[in-house]
């Protein structure tokens, strides 16, 4: 069973278990997530207990409560929203199983429900996309029209990558993202909003897109309506797995904002020093970088997602 681990001493990497609760496999940067993950701990020699959740809190809950009624080590998991995890999350500290949060966060004001929240900072990347938008339009006198695809309707990266671009395109008062809608970070929610923003705005300049996938999608959209996408309308996302970094070496995207999937050697770190009874930072931000056209045609041949 979990917890005591201190008390009792580490146990050997082969005897420890750890379940992870993932959100789904909604885009290229999950799928590159999952298997970063799962290498990880089975180069570690650490078992996993991996559960794919189909986007569905309900059965992350579920995957969860199995965990702790399996008696596991630990715990680890990508929430899908941030709130409604409180009741679980205290059955898992009653349990006296460390939870680990990845990659999303959760918005439960009692920090003492996880040991760590390993992760990007989701609104610097939303500063970071919203400058570039900024730069590119410094010297226009007139209005752009900017549509956003939203991620996840309630997930951390949703919401903060939206709050960090408002943030900063609220400088330059000709910015002005005329509709924002949820394409659930997947590739044909992504196509389906783009066609709808596509009818009902003639003059959309450019798209924000949570997500590579979603921008993906909006490709496809732009192109059947006879247009040229990253040029016609600009196109500015978040992720840069191999095909959204295709795209912008293709200039079919304009700028992407670099958020890395690659958590697993990270969180098998975290496991290995609670495990040892060593305390873990609260809150452990993944390095990131930014991509134009030219630093992704010489990204590309090394991308490992
Ligand atoms: O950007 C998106 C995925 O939570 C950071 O989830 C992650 C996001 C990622 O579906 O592609």
């Amino acid at each position: 069973g979990g917890g005591g681990a201190a008390s009792e001493g580490p146990k050997a990497l082969d005897e420890l278990v750890v379940g992870f609760a993932q959100v789904g496999a909604e885009s290229g940067w999950r799928t590159a997530n999952t298997k970063d993950i799962q290498a990880a701990f089975e180069e570690a020699g650490i078992e996993l207990k991996f559960s794919d959740a189909q986007q569905k809190q309900e059965n992350q809950i579920k995957a969860i409560r199995s965990y702790i009624q399996q008696g596991v080590d630990y715990i680890a998991f990508s929430p899908v929203v941030e709130t409604g995890w409180d009741a679980v999350l205290n059955e898992a500290k009653a349990a006296g199983i460390p939870v680990v949060l990845t990659d999303r966060a959760v918005d439960s004001k009692d920090t003492s429900l996880y040991v760590s929240f390993l992760g990007s900072d989701f609104i610097e990347e939303g500063k970071k996309a919203g400058l570039w938008v900024l730069d590119q339009y410094k010297d226009s006198t007139e209005k752009v029209n900017i549509v956003q695809l939203e991620g996840t309707t309630g997930a951390a990266p949703a919401i903060d990558r939206a709050e960090g671009f408002a943030d900063v395109i609220r400088q330059n008062p000709n910015l002005e993202v005329i509709e924002s809608q949820t394409g659930d970070f997947t590739r044909a929610g992504g196509k389906q909003v783009m066609e709808a923003m596509l009818k009902s705005n003639p003059d959309i300049d450019l798209v924000y897109a949570h997500n590579d996938d979603m921008g993906l999608g909006a490709i496809e959209a732009i192109e059947a309506a006879g247009l040229k996408p990253g040029e016609d309308i600009k196109i500015v996302t978040v992720d840069a797995v191999k095909d959204g970094m295709q795209a912008l070496a293709d200039g079919k995207i304009n700028f992407i904002v670099e958020c890395s999937p690659l958590l697993g050697n990270q969180l098998v770190d975290i496991i290995k020093t609670l495990n040892e009874g060593g305390t873990v930072e609260p809150r452990i931000i993944t390095e990131e970088t930014t991509f134009d056209q030219e630093q992704a045609i010489e990204a590309l041949p090394d991308r490992q997602y």
